[in-house]
């Protein structure tokens, strides 16, 4: 791991005598992507720490913070890894999206351009993930309702057409952000349960 990689692992499995005596089952890793200032890290913070930071810096580098959640009982260590919108601070993109089995696609409901840059970044992610990663959409910011630039009419069509998931949420307020997550995570474990019935993998029972 390099001094661009700090894995920073906060969340409610902090503690690690909690880690140790914690069966998981499965550790997902998801990626959150999209424009600079849509509010990744907030996101992230919110569904990890129950946190939100109004003057919250700019990401350099690379960083993932971690939640365990229990999905039809089984525990799932969620791995997220949050990335600079910006080009220049971004990492290796390869490096980034290797393993990764879900993806949040983040852009602002405030800023119309970062709503239109969404196709380069569903390009990205087809061109360097797998391709059966499992991507959500989110319009966050939600709760700035005078400020709205992209109907979610707009969002749903674009989601529908692209095969992506979607959800508006708001990371100040925390609307929806668990509910986004939690559908992400439960999509991924729908495809692992798949991959593994297809695989004939007797030991694995899922579904
Ligand atoms: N009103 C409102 N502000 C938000 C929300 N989420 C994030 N912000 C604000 O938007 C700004 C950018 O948030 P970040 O989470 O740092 O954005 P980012 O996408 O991680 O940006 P980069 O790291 O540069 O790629 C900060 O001032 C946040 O406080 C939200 O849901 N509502
Ligand atoms: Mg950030």
């Amino acid at each position: 791991m390099n001094q661009e990689m700090n894995g920073v692992d906060t969340g409610i499995d902090q503690n690690h005598q909690e880690n140790v005596q914690e069966k998981i089952d499965y550790v997902f890793k998801v990626v959150v992507i999209g424009d600079s200032a849509v509010g990744k890290t907030q996101i992230l913070s919110r569904f990890t720490k129950n946190d939100f930071c109004f003057d919250s810096k700019s990401t350099i580098g690379v960083e993932f913070q971690t939640r365990t959640v229990t999905i039809k009982d089984k525990v799932i260590k969620a791995q997220i890894w949050d990335t600079a919108g910006q080009e220049r601070y971004r990492a290796v993109t390869s490096a980034y999206y290797r393993g990764a089995l879900g993806a949040m696609l983040v852009y602002d409901i405030t800023k119309r351009p970062t709503f239109d840059h969404v196709a380069r970044w569903v390009e990205e992610l087809r061109a360097h993930a797998d391709n059966s990663i499992v991507i959500m959409l989110i319009g966050n910011k939600a709760d700035l309702v005078d400020l709205r630039a992209v109907p979610t009419e707009d969002a749903v069509e674009f989601a529908e057409d692209q095969g992506l998931f979607f959800s508006e949420t708001s990371a100040l307020s925390g609307d929806n952000v668990d509910g986004a997550f939690f559908r992400l995570l439960e999509e991924i474990y729908g495809v692992i349960c798949k991959k593994s019935l297809e695989c004939g993998n007797g030991k694995f029972q899922c579904c």
